[in-house]
């Protein structure tokens, strides 16, 4: 079966022990001067049938090697709290009602919490969160709406909540102006425009930045164009990754904060149907992240903010807080990767795959094949 390396924190509840979780740079390193075969960060289980059997149990498909960091082992999304799977299409629009004037208003209540989230097989992260999940609620509005988001803070540290559109100093989420940061127990509301269309995040701004947005307090917020889009499948992927032993490294990659969930249980689209992707890059600890697909082409918008796409291309690549608009058809029905084009952050966790159409003509051995690959255990079953 293909090598794993078990990064098995499970018996640490407390984060010292999660801290002696072993660098995967320091792992890297290590591999390179024993001089032995490729480690296996990402190598995905391919074991006994028994081992398939629990494997097609925990992830709710049968056919199909498990992916992940640790052998024979799932994330528990019940008791995070939140499914990927599910947060793919969950769109949060608010409570809405007509002002005088005309214009809607939308409002939202989001509250801080510190919570364990459990972001690959027996790794916790001690998370904080926006409602209870990483990343915290897709909110979505259209141009020109007025928008009230009611912030609560329920964690033990001070945090705001700080969107990217046009709006005032006051309503900008930043410590020391307006409501600055908002300590444990106290509460702000931030209203702003709807302003400009396009793909946006909102995420904490207090200060050490990077610990505040690298423990998870970030999501997605979607301004849709006045006369809206083409309809669509559509569906919400931040790229994020959690530094699980707090040496300001990351150790897990990923869409939607689960290493190799897209793996385990495949995106299920239709065929000739147009998808579209809103992509938040807001991976902190290193520079560059990137989305690429297989055997297929997408148009890209950058940050949305156009009607007309800038590139018809299969890879792009975004700093922290750039995102960006991807559409796309599949021609042909079948399971198609997707991965970061950072290979080191794809072996990682950061690789899913798309099952296009009727799921009879999926390959089912699409994860044992990419478990074949050098970094997976050179082929030996
Ligand atoms: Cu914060």
């Amino acid at each position: 079966m293909c090598q794993t390396l078990d990064l098995d924190v499970s018996k640490s509840d407390s984060q010292e022990a999660v801290k002696s979780a072993i660098s995967r740079r320091k792992m890297l390193g290590g591999a390179a001067v024993a001089g032995a075969s490729l480690p296996v960060f990402g190598g995905l289980l391919r074991g006994s049938d028994g081992d398939r059997a629990r494997a097609a149990e925990h992830s709710g498909h049968d056919g199909f090697a498990h992916a992940s960091f640790a052998a024979g082992r799932s994330v528990n999304h019940r008791a995070n709290g939140f499914h990927p799977t599910e947060l793919l299409r969950d769109f949060d629009y608010g409570k809405t009602r007509r002002l005088a004037s005309g214009r809607l208003l939308r409002e939202w209540e989001i509250v801080a919490q510190d919570k364990e989230i459990e972001v690959a097989p027996g790794v916790k992260y001690e998370a904080w969160t926006y409602n209870g999940r990483v990343p915290g609620p897709t909110l979505r509005a259209r141009e020109g709406d007025k928008l009230r988001v009611r912030f609560v803070n329920g964690s033990n540290h001070p945090h705001t909540m700080h969107f990217h559109g046009i709006h005032t100093a006051q309503m900008d989420g930043m410590p020391g102006i307006g409501g600055g940061q908002i300590e444990p127990g106290r509460e702000f509301t931030y209203e702003f425009d709807a302003t400009p269309f396009g793909l946006h995040l909102y995420h904490c701004h207090v200060a050490p930045l990077a610990t505040h947005i690298a423990r998870g307090l970030y999501g997605a917020f979607i301004i849709d164009p006045k006369k809206g889009r083409p309809e669509a499948d559509e569906m919400v992927m931040v790229m994020n990754g959690f530094d699980t032993n707090f040496d300001l490294s990351n150790e897990v990659y990923a869409v939607n904060t689960v290493g190799f969930h897209y793996v385990n249980e495949p995106i299920r689209v239709r065929r000739d149907e147009l998808l579209r992707i809103y992509l938040v890059n807001i991976l902190e600890f290193d520079p560059i992240n990137s989305f690429h697909v297989h055997a297929n082409f997408f148009q890209h918008y950058p940050t949305g903010t156009s009607l007309e796409p800038s590139e018809l291309t299969d890879t792009i690549v975004q700093g922290q807080g750039q995102r960006s608009i991807l559409e796309m058809k599949f021609p042909f029905d079948g399971d198609y990767m997707f991965h970061a084009h950072v290979s080191e952050f794809a072996e990682l966790g950061w690789t899913g795959f798309f099952r296009v159409g009727d799921p009879r003509f999926a390959s089912t051995a699409a994860a044992a094949a990419y478990c074949k690959l050098p970094w997976g255990g050179g082929g030996a079953a």
